[in-house]
Parts: C-alpha cells; structure tokens; sequence
C-alpha cells in the first residue's frame, strides 16, 4: 500500500534475509538504539521549555564542561543499552572507562561505543545535535571485555552510524552495504525510509573547517584550505564555506550535497596534536558511513578505517567527505600535490 512507507526495522529484515548468519540480535540492538534516540529526540525538541539547558557544573573525561542534555542522553544510552541483552560492553566520549554490562543482565557479543550528544555546545542556540555509534563484535572468546576489545581498526565495525536531531530526527546508518536514512514520522513515532542507498557526490561545493584556528596549523594543512579557497582549483572557482561546529550536522549536510569536512591536527595544545575528533566515537563510524556512501576519510595520510586505536579517546586529525577532495586534500597533506 502506497504512502504508508518502510519503517527502518522492516527494512532491516528485508536485508537481513540475505544474510544467513542473522540471529536477531542485531535487530534487537537497533531497536533499542532506536527507542534511545527516540527519548533523546523527545527531550531535545522541548529543551527550550524545561530547565533541561545548561550545565550540569561537572567536567567530562574530555575536559569539557557537561551539559545537561549530554549527561541526560549518556544515562539514557547507557541504561537502555545495558538491558537490551545483546551487549557485553560499551564505552561513551562521556566516560573515562569501559562500561560493563552487570553480571545480573543478560550479555551478547557486541560492543557499542558511542557519542551521545555531538556538538552539544550548541545546544542552547537550538542548532542540530546527534548521536553517533559504532558496534562491533567482541574479539576476545573470554568471557570478560578487556579494552582490546575496543583499541580496533574502524574496518571492523558491524555497523555505525548517527541520529541527528534537527527540523526532523533522522538515523543515517550502515551495515557494510550502502548506506540509507529514515526520518522519524512524529504522529505514528517510526523512522521512515526516506533517503534510500545515499550517494555523496564525488566533488563536492562545500569545505568545512574552524578557520580560526589558521594560526595553529602547519603550512600543508594552510595549503589545503587555501585550495579550496582559490579559483585556480580543479573546480575553477572557491568551494563555499559552511561550519556549523556540530559534527554530525556539517558532516551530514555534506553527505547529501557533497563536500569535505577537516577538523586537522593544530599547536594550540603540544598534549593534543591531533586534533579534536575522537577515532572511536567520532570519525570511525562516520569514516565507515562516507565509505559506504562512495566518499573517503583519512587523517590527512592513512584511511581512517585502517587506524588502529591505541586508547579509549585517543583523537584524530579528520578529513571526510566527498572522495575527489578528500584525495585533494591528503595528496597536499602529503607533499603530492
Ligand atoms: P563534542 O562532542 O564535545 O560536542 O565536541 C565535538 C564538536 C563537533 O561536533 C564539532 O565538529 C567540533 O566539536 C567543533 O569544534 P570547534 O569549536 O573547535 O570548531
Ligand atoms: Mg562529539
């Protein structure tokens, strides 16, 4: 029947079907993500009505002041994702540790990690936020999680992806075969297939970086955005400029028109010089989606997929989008072009 549309459970058992080796775990993973999200989403569109902004007067692992609405979708997640049975760990951008799934909940093989409110400085100027999630399987056959679990090579991730919300809430997500995105429809509360096996452009018209942040940089990286700055470039005319300084915001607008986002290495810290981004929670799953939607993403060297973690929130210079630029860009990093 027309104009009812497919909900993102009922496309994911179409494909599933595909797959021999499905249990039904996964499905299960993903609808309580899901119904997370859906409580996260719930609370973000009435934050301006309730005394939910703010800060909550704590400081993150990251060092970074925490809102209330971040600690609020971290219990959210965390809560919902230890009961959903099919986890035996997780870890959160909000916490400094591996969270366990207690031993009075049923356990399963994935391992959820997770960002829970990306872009979350801009949550009181009502700007599109998200969630971003990467899972994968449990390596070790102990029947304990060690941080070896989660120090991986993005390339083995099950599936990753991100709630955004915005003017609508949308999961953008892939399993390893293309990527689709459903918005969710309020009055009957499921995510609606409605951007089906998304493309990103192969050059886009966009870059997107903190161009404030020039005077940190090295003289390769200037050269990266002074290219596409220039009307000399292979597009014979400047790339405009969009930063909204929300990742999954700027990060999906570019997935759907095409563009580069850089978040490259800077001197402002001599502790931090690798940026901002962290591999595991932020630019691992959204390198596994832009991959899956035919675009790249690297450090500004190696495939963001090959990185090995090395730590829980080690970060990472990023540079992700449409797959022209970001080979522009690396081969300029790199002294090759
Ligand atoms: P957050 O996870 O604490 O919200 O920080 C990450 C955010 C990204 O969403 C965004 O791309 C970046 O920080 C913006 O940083 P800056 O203000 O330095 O440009
Ligand atoms: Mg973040």
């Amino acid at each position: 029947m027309e104009g009812i549309g497919i909900s993102v459970i009922e496309h994911l058992l179409i494909h599933q079907k595909e797959s021999p080796a499905a249990t039904g775990q996964f499905t299960r993973l993903l609808s309580e993500l899901i119904f997370s999200a859906k409580i996260i989403s719930r609370e973000v569109n009435k934050a301006g009505l309730v005394d939910i902004l703010g800060l909550t007067g704590d400081i993150n692992v990251q060092g970074e002041q925490v809102r209330k609405l971040d600690d609020f979708a971290n219990k959210v997640l965390i809560y919902r994702m230890q009961r959903a049975g099919v986890l035996c760990a997780m870890a959160s951008e909000e916490n400094a540790d591996i969270i366990e799934v207690p031993d009075n909940l049923p356990k399963g093989n994935y391992i959820l990690v997770f960002d829970p409110l990306d872009g979350s400085s801009n949550i009181d100027a009502n700007v599109n936020i998200g969630t971003i999630f990467s899972i994968y399987r449990k390596v070790s056959d102990r029947s304990y999680v060690t941080l070896e679990d989660f120090l991986r090579k993005g390339a083995e991730q099950v599936a990753a992806g991100y709630f955004i919300y915005g003017p609508s809430t949308m999961l953008v997500y892939t399993t390893g075969n293309g990527v689709n995105g459903f918005t969710l429809d309020p009055s009957v509360g499921e995510f609606l297939l409605s951007h089906p096996d998304i493309k990103i452009p192969e050059v886009g018209k966009v870059y997107s970086v903190n161009e404030a942040y020039t005077c940190y940089w090295d003289e390769p990286t200037k050269r990266v955005v002074e290219y596409f700055k220039s009307p000399d470039n292979e597009r014979g005319k400047p790339y405009g400029a969009r930063y909204i300084g929300s990742l999954v915001a700027d990060f999906h607008r570019n997935l759907l028109y095409g563009g580069i986002f850089m978040y490259p290495a800077d001197k402002r810290d001599p502790a931090k010089p690798r940026g901002k981004l962290r591999l595991l929670c932020e630019a691992a799953p959204l390198a596994f989606v832009v991959e899956q939607a035919g675009g790249a993403a690297t450090d500004g060297k190696d495939r963001i997929l090959d990185i090995k973690a090395t730590a829980l929130h080690e970060r990472v210079p990023l540079f992700i989008g449409s797959k022209k630029d970001v080979e522009k860009a690396t081969a300029i990093m790199q002294g090759k072009a």
